[in-house]
This record gives C-alpha cells, structure tokens and sequence, in this order.
C-alpha cells in the first residue's frame, strides 16, 4: 500500500496553522533552530524487518491482522512509514526470514520506496528445517567443529546477501552461553567464538562492517559468551579495524549506566551500531521512550558529544537500528513513537549548550550541570521534529494521519489474516 502525497498534503494543510505557533514559540527561544532542523532531516533509523509483525513471549503469540507475510510487503510496511516521517529510510533483514529470491525486483522495489539496506543479521540462535547441525548448545561456540562450521558458513551466506543487495554491515547477534555452572569453560567458549569471528572476518567486503552485539542473560542464564560491552570490545579489538561493538539499549543487567558505555565506545572509536529499544526489566522489547526517556536523553547527549569530539558525520557514521518487537500495539503504530521518541532525544541532546555544561564540568559546579541537561529534556522541542519531516514532505503528524486513515484496517482488507514471518 503507498501513501498519496496529496492525502499527506491535506493533513499538512489542516494541522499547519497550530505547527507554525509552536514553531514560532519554541524557535523565540532558541537559536540555532535551523541547523538543528537540518540535522534532524538528514537522521534517519533503521527498521529491522521482524519489527512489522507482532512479536511474541515464550507464552504465547497474539497476532494482529494485516501482517506481512513477505519480505516484498516488510519493505511496503517501511516505505509507509518512511512517507508519514521520512526518519525510516532503511530496513534491515534477518537471514533466513528474509532470503530474497530476485534479488533485482527486491533493489527495485527499495529504490521505489526510497529504502536503503542497513545491516543484515545472521541466525545461528535456531534451527531452521533440514539443517545438518543443531544450536542447542550454541554455534561459534561449540565444543564440535562441525557445528562451528556451519556457523561460520551461514554467516558467510549471509554477507553474500548482503553484497548483493547493498548492505555495508554484518551485525552477530549469538545466543552461545550456558545455563549451568560447570556446562562450559569460558576461556574455550571465548577462543571457539573468537576463531569463527575471525574466519567470517576474513570473508568481509573491504568497505563492510562487522557489528559484535553483546547482550547479559536469555536465553541463557548463567553465561553468555558476547555477555557485556568488555567482551565484545575484546573481540572487536581482536579482530581488526573492521569490527566494532553494537550496544543494544536492552542487552544490560539492570540500572547500568549505558550513556558512560557508549561515552568510551565512541572515544576508543569501536561504536558502530546502535539497537533502540526501553525495558523495564530486561529485553523487553518496548517502545523507545516508554519508560526512560531521561535515559534514551542522556545516552544521546553521549552520543552527540562524542561524536562531535571525533568530527564524526551523526547520520552516516554509525548504524541506527531500532530492534523491538512488541507484543499489544500495532507494530506500525509502535514504530511511529519509537521513532518519534529518538527524534525528540536527538534533538534536545543537539540543542544541549555544551560551552555551559563544559564550564559547570571544569568548576565542579554540579548542580549547575544538572539544571543544564533538565532544562534542556524539559523543553518541549517536538515543534522542531516536525518541521524537519514537514521539510522533507512527510506528515506533520504521522500518528493521527495513521489513525483517520485507517491504515491498518487498509491492509487488512488488502492482505487478509496474514501473520509476519520470523519467530
Ligand atoms: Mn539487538
């Protein structure tokens, strides 16, 4: 289903004279507005394409109707909501989920819809029907050769998917670990893993990336063997100038403080790629913003003043990926605020006076820093994102053009009962 561009213009018309107030209001108050415009129209986010189906618990799965059933109607999904923010511009596939068979029609299909390739993401978490080997007791990290074999070749299949349809990235996600005290030696798991990274090292495009994703506990709960951000750095640093850590916001034990994580990351020049997501607990898989958004703030501040110290380009020199798959929302719905909530942080962490909280640094004047970066959460900048997606003709208010539109209740009608393909 694609959007008509004069039902966006419509919705544009009768939403635009209360915008142009809170855009006057907000831009009375600060000034370097249009610079922070300009960045915000140039930030776009990944959309993994498990994100479009209603995701599931280990209990059960609730699908929503509509769904899409095919990696053709995943990228349709993307391309819509990209139309409504123009912050989406890229989908990132899972293999096996999501093998194209042309791979040609596929290229053309994403240049239709604007999309580029983001990161492609291996599988060796499950196993998939008439596969030799299982992952029952992890893959790189196997105590059997043959296991870590076929680990290594699927992740080498996938890179050639990769290649063909444009990505610049390989993300490794493994669930390798081990639930009992006494299943593993570490130092083995770790040696295993580290010589199977390197071999699919080996076989990475000259201008790829690979992305070593780390994450604490599930679905192993004693160890995990890419467990905290230390491990997959002494990979990444192991394997060489191509490999870099991906911190997903939910892979941490609780109350750790990601924004110091992602500080030294980016100082170490090993922060390549960024998963959002909120949880209350663990991997929960929730809306961006939903439950700390003085967090996802505070990681951005890191974010935008790394960054900066390094000259680095915000919207092209790191992979930003939303990775959630939610359980009671509509998943596009749920896509639109997680969005939403990472423009607003984006925004206030740029509009954050770094000469003054320097300042404030430097005299140990502690409560001067905090007022600054309270003010700055508290302003009310939503005015500014949406004159970059107004800019770039997308919707003023991509949630309610959604709702009066019926978008869902279309697809319905177009796809039928249909129920996303993945877990
Ligand atoms: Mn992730």
């Amino acid at each position: 289903m694609r959007i008509n561009k004069a039902t966006i213009d419509q919705h544009n018309e009768a939403h635009l004279k209360t915008h142009q107030q809170k855009l006057a209001y907000i831009s009375g108050q600060l000034s370097e507005v249009e610079a922070v415009i300009q960045k915000l129209m140039d930030f776009n986010v990944a959309i993994p394409s498990w994100a479009l189906g209603t995701g599931g618990t280990r209990f059960a799965r609730f699908s929503g109707a509509g769904e899409p059933a095919t990696l053709q109607d995943k990228m349709e999904d993307v391309g819509l909501l990209h139309a409504l923010n123009k912050s989406s511009g890229a989908i990132s596939l899972h293999i096996p989920w999501d093998i194209p068979d042309d791979y040609k029609s596929i290229q053309k299909l994403a240049a239709d819809l604007d999309l580029k390739f983001d990161a492609v993401n291996s599988n060796t978490f499950q196993d998939q029907k008439g596969q030799l080997q299982s992952y029952k007791f992890g893959s790189l990290q196997h105590t059997n050769k043959a296991v870590r074999q076929q680990a290594i070749q699927h992740n080498i299949e996938v890179i050639q998917h990769g290649t063909a349809l444009g990505s610049k990235a390989l993300t490794v996600w493994l669930s390798d670990g081990s639930c009992f005290p006494g299943q593993l030696n570490f130092r083995k798991a770790f040696q295993n893993t580290l010589e199977g990274l390197q071999e699919i090292y080996a076989a990475l495009p000259s201008d790829w990336k690979i992305f070593i994703e780390y994450k604490a506990f599930e679905p192993n709960f004693y160890s995990t063997t890419v467990g905290d951000w230390g491990q997959s750095l002494l990979y990444a640093n192991k394997l060489g100038p191509q490999a870099f850590t991906l911190v997903d916001l939910g892979h941490h034990l609780p109350n750790a403080n990601i924004e110091q994580i992602v500080a030294l990351l980016l100082m170490e020049k090993k922060l390549a790629g960024f998963h959002f997501n909120d949880s209350k607990y663990g991997d929960d898989d929730l809306t961006v913003g939903s439950i700390k958004p003085y967090q996802l703030f505070l990681i951005f501040n890191e974010l935008v003043e790394g960054m900066d110290a390094r000259g680095m380009n915000h919207a092209k020199d790191l992979g930003w990926m939303i990775d959630a798959s939610h359980n009671v929302k509509d998943p596009l719905e749920d896509l639109i605020q997680s969005v939403e909530a990472i423009m607003i942080s984006y925004a206030q962490a740029l509009l954050v006076d770094r000469n003054k909280l320097n300042e404030a640094q430097e005299n140990n004047d502690v409560v001067a820093a905090q007022e600054i970066l309270q003010n700055r959460f508290r302003t009310d900048i939503r005015a500014l994102v949406a004159e970059a997606r107004l800019r770039s003709n997308g919707a003023l208010d991509p949630l309610s053009f959604y709702r009066t539109q019926q978008i869902r209740s279309q697809l319905i009608k177009q796809r039928g009962n249909t129920i996303a393909t993945g877990l």
